[in-house]
């Protein structure tokens, strides 16, 4: 198991739509086993496989934060079936947007259908911070980050800045 670089913002790479798993074998559970151990480097709670830059519908979460009581799960070609009409706001950061943060407005709760880390088919009810990741990460499945929802000017102001981080830790 090993940790990976996560692509940061602007990276074409991140705006691609992950692929469907045909069988989730030993291949995809070492995958799922290296973005888990990137995830609780980094630190987060949430880590799309895009994000190590395997175009791949698997996501892993862990919203427990605590170091001494992990509580990871696995999502291989997650679906939310429904949405809450109710929304919820949320300040959001991502892995891939580093340093920035913005209030986001989702669904309050969400039923997702997935296959586990031995591929079994799962349900869950979603409500919570767990509704507002599993909805973060599934936009990442579709290329879309969470600045993708600011106004044009704002999203541009946080390209800026992350082009100038980006230069500065090169030089540096
Ligand atoms: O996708 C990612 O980059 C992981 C995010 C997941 C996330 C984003 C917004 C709201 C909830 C989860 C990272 O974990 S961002 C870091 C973080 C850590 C704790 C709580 C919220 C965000
Ligand atoms: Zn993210």
């Amino acid at each position: 198991m090993s940790v990976k670089i996560i692509l940061t913002e602007p990276n074409k790479l991140l705006r691609q739509v992950s692929k469907t798993v045909e069988k989730v074998g030993e291949e995809e559970r070492m995958l799922m086993d290296d973005m888990l151990d990137t995830m609780y480097a980094a630190p987060g709670i949430g880590l799309a496989a895009i994000q190590i830059g395997v175009p791949k519908r698997i996501i892993v979460m862990d919203i427990s934060r605590d170091e001494n009581k992990k509580e990871p799960m696995y999502f291989v070609n997650p679906v939310i079936k429904n949405k809450n009409e109710e929304k919820a706001k949320y300040e959001e950061g991502c892995l891939s947007v580093p340093e920035q943060f913005a209030e986001i407005e989702r669904p309050n709760a969400c039923e997702v259908e997935y296959l586990d880390y031995e591929g079994k088919k799962q349900m869950l009810n979603a409500d919570g911070l767990l509704a507002t990741c599993i909805q973060h990460e599934m936009d990442h499945l579709e290329g879309i980050l969470f600045i993708d929802y600011l106004s044009k000017l704002k999203k541009s102001m946080i390209i800026k800045k992350l082009s100038k981080i980006r230069v500065n830790r090169e030089i540096f």
